[in-house]
């Protein structure tokens, strides 16, 4: 395993995915996860970066009807959180999202739960016609949306690139954010924080 840090020189064909950064998995949310509101001043440093440079941003959220069926009133195993149209499935105000953020919502019918981002959405296509190859992928959460979307990422040949500064994890189980992050890395994700990015 190498540990030596590389730079990152962002460039052409290189796209920043931000993952449900919304209310409710946010400290007050109802879905609140631990330190959740920490990723947003560094996804606002990484955003800065890519729109300084003009390279395509997306942002993806959690976007369920109030009967979705990953609720515990549908036999599901989430507290309702995300319900389409209401405060908590908002961008956090503190997100810096651009006028031109292509946003990705998923999960939106009840029968269907998609923690990735490319599951039942054109997220894929989307990424393609804005001349996408290398994924830059930070948010919530890292043992949910973040490693299903970077599994689906690798799988479709994105080079991708997590930043570790700028997630966090549900861990329903303790060590589920650590296990992620290091499946991310088995299946061939590199991992980088703020300073290893130019731009
Ligand atoms: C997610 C928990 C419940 C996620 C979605 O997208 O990370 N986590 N629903
Ligand atoms: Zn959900």
């Amino acid at each position: 395993m190498d540990d030596e840090k590389v730079n990152y020189s962002l460039r052409p064909g290189d796209a920043l995915v931000v993952t449900d950064v919304q209310n409710d998995f946010l400290p007050g949310g109802s879905l609140a996860v631990a330190g959740g509101d920490q990723v947003v001043p560094f996804l606002n440093q990484y955003l800065r970066r890519f729109v300084r440079r003009g390279l395509p941003i997306f942002a993806t959220r959690d976007w369920h009807p109030p009967n979705h069926s990953s609720f515990l009133a549908n036999g599901g195993p989430w507290p309702p959180h995300c319900v389409a149209g209401t405060w908590g499935a908002r961008f956090s105000a503190d997100l810096a999202l651009p006028n031109y953020t292509r946003v990705i919502s998923k999960a939106t019918t009840k029968a269907v739960e998609a923690y990735s981002a490319f599951l039942g959405t054109d997220m894929e296509k989307r990424l393609r016609h804005a001349g996408a190859h290398r994924l830059f992928i930070g948010g919530l959460t890292t043992d949910y949306c973040v490693v299903n979307t970077v599994r689906d990422a690798l799988e479709a040949k994105f080079a991708t690139v997590v930043l570790a500064d700028a997630i966090r994890a549900v861990n329903v189980h303790p060590g589920d954010g650590d296990a992620a992050i290091a499946e991310m890395q088995r299946l061939g994700a590199e991992m980088a924080t703020l300073e290893q990015i130019m731009g």
